[in-house]
Order: structure tokens, then sequence, then C-alpha cells
């Protein structure tokens, strides 16, 4: 048999092949890291870039962890160059990153700004000429300021204003760019950011984070439709959710309501519109008290939200074990969701949340890797045919600079090895994966947390902004060469 190079060709992420020897990876699999503009970028006020609703989240005193904000980050903007050439070293073939809207359109309307294009351009270019597969999210969170203004997500313009954010980004990437997500996690974007106010805009309002959640998937259906029409036909075009693996405390009816409603405000909005062109009843029955779903979704919006996509992106870390409110003892909220009096699940906010047996990640996250392989197989069971990327998977831990400078973070490649693993096991029960992405390719800027957590592969000091890779990282450039585990 002849092994195809572990490598992604044309831009594109590969169709399933014969596996490489010895593992249960298609050759053509792609093995990326991912990051996102705001985490990583700085250079905030450069170009024509205004604020987004991070960086005015980030300046507001009390909302971020030592008052970190994303105005430098990791320097991306300027080290681009040198950032994508470690990335070859380690032997990525595919890198994940998002696009700032407000650095390509700063007030979310109106012409492109060349300046904020050329960045991208520039890093795409870069990327391509290093044999490394760019992924493009459209949407990791930093709407621009003067869009929240307006609403923010709760209003239905706000989905307009996306879709010709998308266009334009389309016209100007698409000869470059060959796949394509819309959105990162719409889950926190609504339910993070309007309900329990842990993230931008910072609002706490139940109403408001369902209206958000359906213009996010309103926006989100938009974008496909017009990169359909502006992106050559063989491009690929994905939406990553971060979907909870559910897990019922006990056996007890009460636990398994607790999870249907958990699954209801968590997965089924997002995956049952987006994938079968519906919101679950169940979903507007539990929530029919705090918004008015007739009002809200207009008749046109379902086939809209439901075009066909080609990836469906997966972003998994820990499982979500939930009880009834009569079961056992909760887990400290912030250990779950983030310190906020306000629930991020409308409609079951009486749901109790606990940790999963086992050892934690500097999160609090449990691990627990088997909750990947049956995340990966529920999806495939309930959407037979459907490609998936693993489009973030990582941990953050206290990760110590050695005396000779070097970091060595076994607990990281313990967790990226079962991880990896648990792909592999998807794979082999029939599941089509076909990448992996590790979140993060180096330190940065960990949202309500600011640079105290650290979910990299590479280190960043933050005095110096110097990168130097973790044991984590010359392991998985290993896994890269071998195409998959030992
Ligand atoms: O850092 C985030 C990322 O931006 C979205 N997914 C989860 C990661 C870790 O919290």
């Amino acid at each position: 048999m002849t092994v195809v190079p572990a490598q992604t060709t044309s831009g594109l992420i590969a169709a399933p092949r014969a596996a490489t020897p010895g593992t249960a990876f298609p050759a053509g699999f792609a093995w990326g890291a991912a990051t996102a503009a705001y985490q990583i970028e700085g250079g905030v006020a450069e170009g024509g870039r205004t604020p987004s609703i991070w960086d005015v989240f980030s300046h507001t005193p009390g909302k971020v962890v030592n008052g970190d904000t994303g105005d430098i980050a990791v320097d991306h903007f300027h080290r681009f160059r040198d950032d994508v050439r470690m990335m070859a070293d380690l032997g990525l073939t595919s890198y994940r990153f998002s696009l700032s809207w407000p650095r390509i359109q700063p007030t979310g309307r109106g012409p492109a700004v060349e300046r904020g294009l050329d960045f991208y351009r520039a890093l795409t270019d870069e990327l391509l000429s290093h044999g490394i597969t760019p992924v493009a999210t459209l949407y990791h969170w930093d709407l621009p300021q003067h869009l929240e203004d307006l609403g923010g997500w709760t209003v239905r313009d706000t989905s307009y204003r996306f879709a010709d954010y998308a266009a334009l980004a389309a016209e100007a990437l698409g000869d470059r760019i060959g796949t394509w997500t819309t959105l990162n996690e719409p889950w926190c974007s609504a339910f993070l950011g309007y309900a329990s106010g842990v993230h931008a805009p910072g609002r706490t309002s139940p109403a408001d984070a369902l209206k958000a959640a359906h213009h996010l998937n309103l926006g989100h259906g938009l974008a496909v439709g017009v990169l359909r029409s502006a992106l050559p036909a063989s491009a690929q075009i994905a939406v990553s959710l971060n979907l909870h693996q559910i897990r019922p405390l006990t056996g007890d009816a009460s636990d398994a309501e607790a999870a249907r409603r958990i699954d209801a405000v968590g997965n089924r909005v997002f995956t049952d519109p987006i994938l079968r062109g519906s919101y679950p009843a169940d979903l507007l029955a539990d929530t029919a008290h705090l918004v008015d779903w007739d009002a809200l979704i207009r008749p046109e919006d379902l086939a809209e939200i439901s075009r066909p996509i080609d990836l469906l992106g997966i972003n998994y870390y820990t499982p979500t074990v939930v009880s009834s409110s009569e079961n056992a003892e909760p887990a400290p909220r912030s250990e779950v969701h983030g310190a906020s009096e306000h629930s991020p699940w409308p409609g079951a906010d009486d749901v109790v949340f606990h940790l999963a047996p086992g050892e934690v990640t500097a999160m609090g996250w449990p691990i627990d890797a088997t909750g990947l392989t049956d995340l990966l197989l529920d999806v495939h069971r309930a959407h037979p045919g459907l490609p998936m990327l693993v489009t973030e998977n990582g941990a953050a831990f206290d990760d110590a600079v050695g005396p000779d400078g070097t970091v060595d973070d076994a607990d990281r490649v313990a967790y990226l090895h079962d991880h990896i693993g648990a792909v592999a096991r998807a794979i082999e029960a029939g599941a089509d994966v076909r990448g992996y992405y590790l979140w993060s390719l180096m330190d940065n800027f960990e949202w309500a947390y600011g640079y105290e957590k650290r979910f990299g592969a590479v280190h960043v000091d933050y005095e110096t902004l110097a990168r130097t890779p973790k044991a984590s990282a010359r392991w998985y450039s290993e896994v890269i060469r071998r195409g998959g585990l030992a």
C-alpha cells in the first residue's frame, strides 16, 4: 500500500484514505494547532482596527483576572512570520486561526480595510509557502463594539452584518483559504456573553442569551450562503461547536431529565437548526416563559440556518456531569462555568453540575478522554456521514520553566496522548474524523482568566514574548511525523 505523506494538499482538508500503517489515522489527516485573533494578535490599534467587545470588556475593571487585556497578547500581529516558521518546525500540516472582524471591517459595516486584509493575506501566504493548510474561523468572539452598541447578537441586524463581513473576507482571501468555519463555540458567545456575563459583552439576561443564540445561528446560515457564492466550489465550510458530552450523575429519571434539558440548551439549540432545520420542541417548551420564539424565528430562518455544511468542528475539553437539584452536592460554579451568580443555562438553571471523578487541569476541568470518543460517536450516530474535525482539544496546566529553560509539561503530554487515542478509537468505530487541532499552539490570553492559564504547546514568556516549545510540542511533532500514536 502506498502511504500518502501526512500532509493536506490544495488548501483543503483531505477525504479519508487508507490508514497510515500502525495507526488508526487516515493518510492526509490534518494535524494542526489552533488559536484565535484576540487571544494572540495584539496590535489592537493598528491598521485601522477598532475595539471589539473583548477590548471593552477586558478594559473594564474586575472583568479579567489581574486586569489583563489583549492589547499586546503574544504580539502575533508582528511576529507571525516567526510563528509560522515555528509551526513548520513542529511539522504542523494545518493551522486554525480566526480573522478579527474589527480589523477587517472596523465598524461592522461598510467596505473592508485593506490593511486588515493584508495581514491575513501575508499570514496565509506564509502558511501556504510552508505547506501548512490554513483553516480560517470568521468569528471567535470579537464582535465590533460598534455593533454591540446597536444591540449586539440580541438583534437580527447583526446576523446580516456578519454575512456581509463573511462576503468581504471570502472575496479577499478565498483564493488562499480553502477551509472556513463560520462561528467558534456560539454557546459561549450566547450564554457566557449574554446570560452569565463572564464573557464579553457581560450581559446577564436569559432572554437576551436565547435571542443571541438564534441570531448566531442565523448569522452562521447567512454566512454559509455568501461563502458558497464567493468561494470556489471546492471550498469546505464548517462551524465549530463546543458540544457538551453530558452524563447524568445517577440512573434516576430526574437526572436523565436534567441531562435532557442541558442537552437542549447546550447542544441541540445549535445542532438541530443547523443540521436538521428545526429547533428542538423541548427547548422551545423549556424556555417559552423567557422568550417569544414565534416572534424571534421568522419563517425563512430555518432554511437559511440549515444550509448544508461540509464539516462539523467539535471542540472538547471535559465531560459535563449533571443531576437534578435533588441529587448530591454541586461543584463550585466557578470550576464549571466561571464565577457568576447568573446561570448560563436559561430554562435549566436549577440543574446541578458536578465534577467528573479523577485528575483536573489548571482550569479545574476533569480529565476524561472517554468523553471525546463518546462525543464523536454520538455525533456520528446522530448525523451519519457528516465529516468531523476536532477543532479544539487541549489543557491548561501550571507549567514551570526549568533551570535549563525547558518546560517539561508531562501532564499535557499525557492529556494529549489520551485524547488523540480517544480520536483513534472513534475513527476505528466508524466516525469520519479528518483532523485534530491542539488548543493551543502557544500560551495566550485565556479570556476572563487573562494570562494566568497556559494552554500552549509552546511556552510564551510574557516579559520578553520569547517562544519556547514545551515537551508536549516536541512530543506532538513526533506524533505528526509518525501519522499517529506509537
Ligand atoms: O481559549 C478557549 C478558546 O478560545 C475557545 N475554546 C476553549 C478554549 C479554552 O478555554
